[in-house]
């Protein structure tokens, strides 16, 4: 059966991409729509191609794999935990990982053991006595601010301050591909009861007027490591409302996600169930599109 690519559905390529979607989540719903697989590919690469010419950019010349489409349309290279071949565990360097929960589109993985429950012991010990009401990154200044949105108190680590921060570096570096100086300091969060972090994406704002002085140090941030150090009895769960995810907090564990681009349609929207009976213990790790001085 040969498929023919229809005014009606460039049209809809074309509105896709341009409401933020990637080219290969509209490749998925093309195939789930009924399209081959190879046709749908060809159709998705042809209309961009066209349309991006038409928009006056006419750079590309040859065929563009998808992934090259994606930096046409502004979106970057990103940490990526590598699963082809579906491994049930990742080497970390010194310490093998399990791969418990893998999701595309967010892309999100959720990590089994990336530490060990002396590590969670000693990052909670280390962090305990410098915690202070968290801020958030303002991006109406390219200050900090209290974040009402955000009801936990934290504290960042230098990047390489310790032997047990390096380490722990290290092991995220190897597994997301990504350069432990393109790292922010990893930052630790105590949640009590009734704190949470209210769903937010970890990219700053492109349309806020602080943004580009951020930016300055390292570009966007393009992933994150959530780690948990301990387990609240109930509640204070990792939630991408987007896709109706809720990632539990399991000592050791951790959840990966990244973003190509700052923009709603990587679905990265995220956030901090409020935390209902224990406390709860995190660390985060962001990562730059560049070298983070
Ligand atoms: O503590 C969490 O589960 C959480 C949720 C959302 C942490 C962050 N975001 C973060 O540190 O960015
Ligand atoms: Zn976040």
């Amino acid at each position: 059966m040969t498929q023919t690519v229809t005014p009606e559905l460039r049209q809809w390529i074309i509105e896709q991409s341009s409401a933020g979607c990637m080219p290969e989540a509209v490749l998925e719903a093309m195939v789930k729509a009924g399209w081959q697989p190879e046709v749908a590919e060809v159709a998705l690469e042809q209309t961009l191609r066209d349309h991006l010419k038409q928009l006056g950019a006419g750079r590309v010349a040859a065929p563009a794999p998808a992934h090259a489409l994606a930096q046409e349309h502004g979106t970057a290279r990103v940490p990526e935990i590598v699963l082809s071949g579906s491994p049930r565990r990742l080497d970390g360097g010194d310490r093998m990982v399990d791969v418990i929960v893998s999701v595309s589109q967010p892309r999100v993985v959720v990590l089994g053991g990336l530490l060990s429950d002396e590590e969670c012991e000693g990052l909670i010990a280390a962090a305990k006595p410098r915690l202070a009401r968290s801020l958030t990154v303002q991006t109406a200044t390219g200050g900090e601010e209290l974040n009402p949105d955000r009801t936990s108190n934290g504290m960042f680590f230098g990047r390489g301050e310790s032997e047990l921060i390096k380490r722990i570096e290290a092991r995220i570096a190897r597994l997301v591909g990504w350069p432990v100086e393109n790292g922010e300091g990893i930052q630790v969060l105590n949640y009590q009861v009734g704190a949470e972090y209210k769903p937010h994406y970890d990219y700053f704002d492109p349309n806020e007027p602080g943004t580009p002085t951020i930016l300055k140090r390292g570009g966007q941030r393009v992933g994150t490591v959530v780690m948990y150090l301990n387990e609240p009895a109930r509640g204070g769960g990792t939630t991408f409302p987007d896709i109706g995810l809720e990632v539990a907090p399991v000592r050791g564990n951790a959840v990966f996600f990244s973003y190509n681009r700052p923009h709603p349609g990587t679905m990265s929207l995220h956030g901090g169930a409020p935390v209902l009976e224990g406390e709860k213990w995190v660390a985060t790790k962001w990562m730059r599109e560049r070298v983070f001085e």
